[in-house]
């Protein structure tokens, strides 16, 4: 972890209303005279400041910490994390703006993010767990994916601009919590993963040597393709949804160059978490609509860059065949980064509500069976979204 001296002025809810009087395109959105603050980050990182005005009016300012918040100043982490996401909304804004919030301005000097205030929507891990459906959801964080995974890429990008793109956009200190937590720790051990008592055998089974070889693969792809401008961090915590459909993916702060499938592979994985909850809440009907999802999101991505693929810049060599197996790659890198995904939801350091907040019985047996779920992921191929749900139900039906 690189340590960093960072001195930079923290907002606090009593200096935000200034903040944003002081800057004029801020200003003119909200009234600061009447601005009510609140601090609202629950993610790991950052500071979030949701300001609205007694005219129902609203921003929010996001500023990175200079340490990770979920430990604390021990763990010094860079605030370049604001710059990666103010990239990824810059960047993906050109191609899906509808799929992500608006970007009002960047601060520098202050790590400060002023974003749309979505705080009509709910975060999709929030209504997940609640057993809230949201239609259509799924396949807008497809067509979003699909855009992202053609329009930043090779397929989308002059060969030579890209490199130039891809180099500006390295991003190693963010990489490397993904490398650590994701793809490294709950195969290998680690101090600082954590799960119940009751797990510790199921826990012990992710570290056979053909399970760690597995995620070793994995660990490869992400280290070393930089096949699009990814958003690097798309669990269902990072994405908002509302009754009216509108669903927006957020917290572009791990976006690289880097597998397409890592996008598909988080959401999947997160769906699989809900599943698990689901099974052990006996919620059958939300269950089966979860369950759905891996395609819906899936079909969407591929029916995305289907439609995307015409406008290939070089198509000497990236031709219609060569789109098929382009599919076939993405498709068994989502249901691999799935995997390693959900193993370190259950047994790694960032844990999540899904699961958590299970009374101590149903919480082992669902990470129990995530546990298992892992294990096929990574042991048997998998071939196609609709496998990798029908797998995740039948081990989680074992209950
Ligand atoms: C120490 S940061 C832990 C996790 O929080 C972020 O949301 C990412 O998912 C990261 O892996
Ligand atoms: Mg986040």
């Amino acid at each position: 972890m690189t340590a960093v001296q960072e001195t930079y002025e923290l907002l606090e809810p009593g200096t935000v209303a200034a903040y944003i009087a002081a800057r004029e395109p801020l200003a003119a959105r909200v009234d600061t005279s009447t601005l009510d603050v609140q601090e609202i980050g629950d993610g790991n990182l950052n500071l979030v400041f949701l300001c609205r005005d007694a005219g129902g009016r609203g921003i929010v300012l996001k500023q990175a910490l200079p340490y990770v918040r979920l430990v604390g100043p021990s763990w010094p982490f860079t605030p370049m994390r604001a710059v990666a996401e103010a990239r990824a909304y810059a960047e993906h804004g050109k191609w899906a703006a509808e799929y992500i919030p608006e970007l009002y301005a960047f601060d520098r000097e202050r790590y400060i993010l002023a974003i749309e205030d979505l705080s009509d929507h709910r975060v999709w891990r929030g209504a997940l767990t609640d057993g809230e459906r949201h239609d259509g959801a799924a396949a807008k964080m497809g067509r979003y994916i699909g855009r992202v995974a053609f329009h930043t890429s090779v397929f989308g990008v002059e060969a030579k601009e890209l490199k130039a793109r891809a180099a500006e956009a390295i991003s190693p200190d963010l990489c490397e919590i993904t490398e650590d937590l994701v793809l490294t720790e709950p195969f290998s051990g680690a101090e600082r993963n954590w799960f119940q008592d009751e797990l510790e055998e199921a826990a012990l089974t992710l570290r056979e040597p053909e399970v760690l070889a597995a995620a070793g693969e994995l660990k490869h792809a992400f280290m070393t393709r930089g096949e699009a401008l990814i958003h690097g961090d798309l669990h269902t915590g990072s994405v908002m949804v509302h009754p009216s459909g509108s669903t927006r993916a957020f917290d572009g702060e791990f976006c690289f160059y880097g597998p397409v499938g890592f996008d598909l592979g988080l959401l999947w994985a997160n769906f699989i978490v809900t599943l698990a909850r689901d099974a052990v809440l006996a919620r059958d009907e939300h269950a089966a609509w979860v369950a759905s999802l891996f395609e819906e999101s899936w079909d969407a991505f591929e029916a995305e860059l289907r439609s995307l693929w015409p406008q290939v810049v070089d198509r000497r060599v990236f031709t219609d065949a060569f789109l098929e197996r382009r599919l076939d790659q993405v498709r068994r890198d989502s249901a691999g980064f799935a995997a390693t995904e959900a193993a370190r939801r259950v047994v790694g350091l960032a844990h999540v509500p899904d699961l958590e907040t299970l009374e101590p019985p149903e919480r082992a047996v669902a990470g129990r069976g995530v546990i298992a779920v892992v294990r096929r992921l990574l042991l048997e191929p998998v071939g196609s979204p609709a496998e990798v749900s029908a797998l995740a139900r039948e081990e989680l039906a074992k209950g």
